[in-house]
């Protein structure tokens, strides 16, 4: 199987900088750890960032395909402040079937406000915030918990 893990604009720069807020590691560094954990589940990791909304979408719709032709399990979204700012991704991960777990490296409800509303996640499967790169992996597990419990295709 494969997973998908999207990340959407300025992640590039993990590990670069704020690393007080964002850690040290950087985002390949996420994406090894993120392939580790799949591997060991049999999966593997398809990991991409994007700094364009539209491109985000796009794969969206790729994963969705795949989910449906019973190849992935689905996405682990980062969607950064797209979350906070896009209908767009949240008709995507609609429109597609995609199970999706919404992941915040940082607690966004310990954050401004502007962070705290996510227009993601009333369509996700579920949601981490807060626990770093741990969360990337926490969401790789329930995507598989949840495709193997429920099937590919079910709600
Ligand atoms: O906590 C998260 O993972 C966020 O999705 C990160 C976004 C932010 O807009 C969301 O509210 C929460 C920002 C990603 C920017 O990442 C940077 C990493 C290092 C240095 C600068 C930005």
């Amino acid at each position: 199987m494969i997973v998908h893990v999207l990340n959407g604009p300025n992640l590039n720069l993990l590990g670069q900088r704020e690393p007080g807020l964002y850690g040290r590691e950087g985002l390949e560094e996420v994406a090894a750890r993120c392939r580790s954990l799949a591997a060991s589940l049999g999966s593997e990791v398809d990991f991409r960032q994007s700094n364009h909304e539209g491109e985000l979408v796009t794969w969206l719709h790729e994963c969705g395909a795949d989910v449906a032709s019973g190849r992935s399990v689905g996405a682990v979204l980062n969607a950064g402040a797209y979350t906070h700012t896009s209908v767009a991704l949240r008709d995507a991960i609609v429109g597609a079937s995609v199970p999706v777990v919404e992941v915040h490296l940082t607690n966004v409800h310990a954050r401004e406000e502007f962070r705290h509303h996510s227009h993601l996640s009333p369509v996700a499967r579920g949601v981490v915030v807060g626990l770093g790169a741990t969360g990337y992996e926490l969401a790789i597990r329930a995507l598989h918990d949840l495709a193997r419990d429920h099937g590919p295709l079910e709600e």
